[in-house]
């Protein structure tokens, strides 16, 4: 026989009856919300909504989302090997924009290459000439 039963003290706790549906379980009550408590029947106000992003702090992802509590690992973005999320060198100790790790060593002295390229081009021309002339040499 089912009585209308309205329990008073502490109504989480229902001591006078085996009916559980008049207990109340206190809690997020709404299936989309990401602490949704499926044996809560009275809603508490606790609710927290879904926030999807990139949850990634252990690796330097540039979208981290602090706030996020539902991971979508595929959203995650990461920088270029040697650079940081605005794509700047990790290290440049020249300050160039060329990270130290795709340096090339070289002669940097652009005066120098300026003056250098014509006489290599004459040099390269000079011998072209030795050649001709040692088969001239030869044939004739
Ligand atoms: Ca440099
Ligand atoms: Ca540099």
């Amino acid at each position: 026989m089912l009585i209308d039963y309205h329990p008073v003290g502490d109504v989480q706790i229902d001591v006078n009856t085996t009916n559980n549906d008049l207990c109340e379980y206190y809690g997020c009550t709404y299936p989309e919300m990401f602490n949704y408590d499926s044996l809560a029947n009275v809603d508490d106000g606790t609710c927290i909504p879904v926030v999807i992003g990139c949850m990634d702090d252990s690796t330097p992802a540039c979208n981290f989302n602090s706030l996020a509590n539902t991971p979508d690992s595929t959203s995650c973005e990461y920088p270029t090997v040697n650079y940081n999320c605005d794509g700047n060198c990790l290290n440049d100790s020249d300050g160039d924009s060329v990270c130290d790790e795709e340096e090339v060593p070289g002669c940097i002295d652009i005066l120098l290459v300026i003056m250098m390229r014509p006489l290599q081009m004459m040099m390269a021309h000079v011998n072209m000439l030795k050649i001709i002339m040692i088969v001239m040499v030869i044939v004739f």
